[in-house]
């Protein structure tokens, strides 16, 4: 069984970063380590929240890993809380990545043109020193933007996204998907390019109503279909259709909450696509 580690926060409550990875990607047949950056009671759209920085055991975690002589066949970060986390960040790349495993990056900090809550604006370019030691990068538009010193744009042609990638393999990573495309009203997608200039793209119908969390359902769909084997096409639309999937059961869901997806209840449905999938 292919073991990851993932590095973001503990959200307490909210269906975000690794309350959402570890799930999921244990669900699709991955050991999933965690090294927590942070714990928060919520993630930070609650008006209030707690968020104990945990920047200093990063350090000491990895040393043991080191001396244990623990490797991952994947490294995944998501939302990271400060700068100096960024460069720890970078370290424990070069420490634990090797010439076969896989480096996948999103760096959640914006979306809709805007910071989240508490990024100061120089914080998209110490994202942007992650994104260069990454095998793949997985921006939304605005995240996109912020690091490539883009004007972020709500309507755009397929000119706009080339270059948009461009820019972003010019940080250093080797292949550059960017989420959240859309050149449709009714559908919704993502473009990758890697260097090597394959270029491809996957679109599904844009739902009415979207909800917190979905990018860190996204990414870590993505990656555990990567280390079942997959493509990076197939596990980019796996993904995306299994976000759809759960946006839809959602806004069925009378109990839904405002705060998440509920992803739960889609578990079977993602296991059976992955088998799908693989035995094409
Ligand atoms: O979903 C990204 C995310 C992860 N972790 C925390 C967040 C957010 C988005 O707001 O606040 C703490």
């Amino acid at each position: 069984m292919k073991r990851i580690v993932t590095l973001q926060d503990i959200s307490c409550v909210g269906r975000c970063s690794i309350t959402v990875a570890l799930p999921v990607i244990s669900a699709m047949g991955v050991e999933c380590a965690i090294l927590p950056t942070a714990v928060l009671s919520t993630h930070t759209m609650f008006k209030h929240f707690t968020c104990k920085d945990l920047s200093d055991q990063i350090e000491p975690i990895s040393q043991v890993w080191e001396e244990e002589q623990i490797s991952f066949d994947g490294i995944y970060t998501g939302y990271l809380a400060s700068e100096e986390q960024c460069s720890q960040v970078v370290r424990f790349f070069d420490r634990f990545g090797t010439e076969d495993n896989l480096i996948l990056v999103d760096p959640a900090m914006a979306d809709n043109g805007k910071l989240y809550a508490g990024f100061k604006d120089s914080f998209p370019q110490a994202m942007a020193q992650v994104c260069a030691k990454a095998d793949i990068i997985l921006p939304n538009l605005t995240e996109a933007c912020l690091m490539t010193g883009t004007p972020y744009q709500t309507e755009y042609d397929p000119s706009y996204i080339h270059q948009l990638l461009e820019k972003l393999l010019a940080l250093g990573c080797k292949t550059a998907a960017l989420t959240g495309v859309s050149y449709q009203t009714d559908q919704l997608g993502v473009a990758y390019l890697t260097r090597e200039g394959k270029e491809f793209s996957y679109f599904t119908r844009k739902c009415p109503v979207s909800y917190h969390g979905t990018g860190d359902l996204y990414s870590s769909t993505v990656l555990g279909g990567l280390m079942r084997g997959l493509n990076l096409g197939d596990a980019l639309a796996l993904a995306a259709d299994f976000v759809v999937e759960c946006i839809e059961a959602t806004s069925r869901s009378k109990a839904a909450r405002w705060y998440g997806v509920e992803f739960e209840s889609q578990i079977p449905k993602l296991c059976s696509m992955v088998e799908q999938h693989l035995t094409v």
